[in-house]
């Protein structure tokens, strides 16, 4: 395959509600797009770069940079020679930059599958038709609110709730939807990274909540720190952030550090390293779920089709498109009893609806080969 342009897209998306974690609050969903156009077909991916770099060193505009100045340039060049499985060898020389890595793989994945007719979900191994989707809670002005919050998502049908947390927001709120929703709604939480080494008796009291999991608790690179957390807390730690390749996911499994693993292909450098993520923890008996970075349909098309694969065997971020967004760029992802439906088409299954994709554009730069 031949790549001949690539459009880089920035939208602008409002969310339904601002979304806060421990490391902000956001109010808009600014994302780049990546639009491939090849010799044999088009394919579209969604970098999951954040606006500022607060949840990894990465973020949007750099994203853009090093796509636009050194990444696509490079694939270009390759010529006719150009494969997706191809490029992480081809890119390996570059350190980091994995979320832009991921965005530029991806899009040539989808290419190259739209042009052999095969579905991302077959591609990757998917078992499952349908994947059951749990939903993250943002942290609340109070803790009625949250209540609110957590029993509208209860009513549309989401299997399970995440909580973010962060010092002065998880005891009270977690013991209260505890109490509230009972024994049987599978709930978890997610630090983001907001606590320290020494805070383990106080992380410690969560045990009481019967939660499936403490997500990153502490600093991305405290792999260590988290080895020393598991021992002192009896809920099972799950990492996020410190999890960007196969041999980290081996290397903290191995440390103890991490009993469950969230899976997010951006942060990993793509779909293909993540399906190597999947088979580590398969081989080892952690199980897996699939993280969310608050996807238009796109991204969350390509997630919805590696969360159906067979060792996610805990809900996932996989919520439906109106978690976020009043209006997807892509037909939306609908939650059916607790599910969402896993695309079968070619590629990613999905593509931007033009109008809508317009309305929501807010910069377009062509890249030619
Ligand atoms: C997580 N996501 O699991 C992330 C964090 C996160 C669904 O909880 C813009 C872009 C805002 C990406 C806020 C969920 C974001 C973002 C939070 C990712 O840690
Ligand atoms: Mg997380």
């Amino acid at each position: 395959m031949r790549l001949e342009h690539v459009e880089l897209i920035n939208v602008e998306v409002p969310l339904v509600s601002p979304f806060r974690t421990s490391f902000g609050i956001e109010y808009v969903h600014e994302v780049l797009l990546v639009h491939v156009i090849t010799d044999q077909a088009e394919g579209w991916a969604e970098c999951v770069a954040m606006e500022r770099p607060a949840y990894s060193s990465e973020y949007g505009s750099g994203a853009a940079a090093v796509l636009r100045e050194f990444f696509i340039p490079e694939l270009m060049q390759l010529g006719d020679n150009l494969t997706a499985e191809s490029i992480a060898s081809t890119l390996h020389w570059a350190k980091g930059h994995r979320m832009s890595k991921a965005a530029i793989e991806t899009a040539v994945l989808d290419a190259q599958l739209r042009a052999t007719d095969q579905s991302l979900a077959s591609y990757l191994g998917a078992v499952k038709d349908r994947v059951p989707a749990g939903v993250s809670v943002g942290i609340h002005d109070s803790i009625d609110a949250l209540l609110t919050s957590v029993q509208g998502y209860l009513d549309e049908g989401y299997l399970r709730i995440k909580l973010k947390i962060e010092p002065g927001w998880d005891l009270e709120p977690v013991r209260v939807v505890r109490e509230t929703f009972g024994a049987d709604m599978l709930l978890q939480v997610d630090a983001n990274t907001a606590y320290t080494r020494v805070d383990g008796p106080h992380l410690a009291q969560l045990d009481a909540f019967d939660l499936l999991l403490i997500e990153q608790p502490l600093d991305e690179e405290d792999i260590v720190g988290h080895a020393l957390l598991a021992k002192s807390v009896q809920t099972p730690i799950c990492l996020d952030e410190s999890i960007v390749s196969a041999n980290i996911a081996a290397d903290a499994i191995e440390m103890g550090a991490t009993t469950i693993i969230n899976i997010k292909p951006g942060r990993v450098g793509g779909y293909l390293e993540g399906v190597r993520i999947h088979d580590v923890c398969a081989e080892r008996n952690i199980p897996v779920w699939c993280g969310g970075m608050l996807e238009l349909g796109i991204g969350r098309a390509a997630n919805v089709a590696l969360a159906a694969l067979p060792n996610f065997t805990l809900p996932g971020d996989t919520s439906a498109s109106s978690r976020y967004f009043a209006e997807d760029i892509t037909e939306p992802f609908v939650l059916e009893d607790g599910y969402v439906r896993v695309p079968q088409g070619p590629g990613i299954g999905v593509t931007p609806i033009p109008e809508t994709l317009a309305r929501f554009t807010v910069n377009t730069e062509r890249i030619s080969r």
